[in-house]
């Protein structure tokens, strides 16, 4: 009995934090682990509530599970792409930014300067929409934003905030020993897509949730 609820809290531990969550800007809908290695996570459908999405300087933030990873961010200017192909030109992914490596798990807050891509209709006001698109071991996972971008809205200093890195130094696939946090200013560069900002020490939270975990035992 007590071996069966701790593989199911193990199960649950496990499964909280695999795969990736995009947490900024918004996803097209609740994240469900399962659909997520399907496009767009499972959501076929642009959202009509759109994030409002700096033209210029934006950032997007994820929280990866898996050590040894590999990210891209795929943008499609239809208006309702439902399809692999809506983020393709001339039979060519249409990328806001190319594939990049990474070695360790935990939050990564990358930089995404839209109006650097170059591609027809990623303009102030246009209505896009970008498909974050990693792989770390379990196969391709996709998440969708459904974005209006704007040359004059500036992020809000909240979510501007949050914007940090937390990484984790273990290989492990779904462990977090001996987080680090760091923070804005100097650019850090865990790895070639953490050219991102760096923050003071937070407490390893994942080592808290083991924690509890092996408590209710
Ligand atoms: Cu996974």
């Amino acid at each position: 009995m007590k071996a069966a609820i701790f593989t199911i809290l193990a199960f649950f531990a496990l499964s909280a934090q695999a795969h990736f969550r995009l947490l900024y800007p918004e996803p097209r809908g609740p994240f469900v682990a399962d659909r997520e290695p399907l496009f767009c996570g499972g959501y076929d459908n642009a959202t009509t509530n759109r994030t409002t999405f700096p033209l210029s300087n934006g950032f997007f933030r994820i929280r990866q599970g898996h050590a040894d990873w590999a990210g891209s961010v795929l943008i499609s200017v239809a208006p309702n792409p439902s399809t692999f192909d809506d983020f393709a030109s001339g039979g060519e992914n249409q990328f806001a930014r190319l594939w990049a490596n990474e070695s360790k798990t935990g939050n990564f807050c990358i930089p995404l300067d839209l109006s650097s891509t170059g591609i027809a209709g990623v303009a102030d006001g246009a209505n896009v929409t970008i498909q974050v698109v990693l792989t770390g071991g379990d196969g391709q996972l996709y998440q969708c934003a459904d974005l209006t971008l704007s040359s004059t809205f500036t992020v809000p200093a909240d979510l501007q905030a949050t914007c940090v890195n937390q990484t984790a130094d273990d290989h492990s696939s779904h462990g977090s020993n001996s987080t680090n946090s760091t923070t804005g200013g100097s650019s850090a560069g865990s790895g070639s897509l953490g050219n991102v900002e760096q923050r003071p020490l937070i407490a390893a939270l994942a080592v808290g949730v083991f924690g509890a975990l092996l408590g209710l035992l």
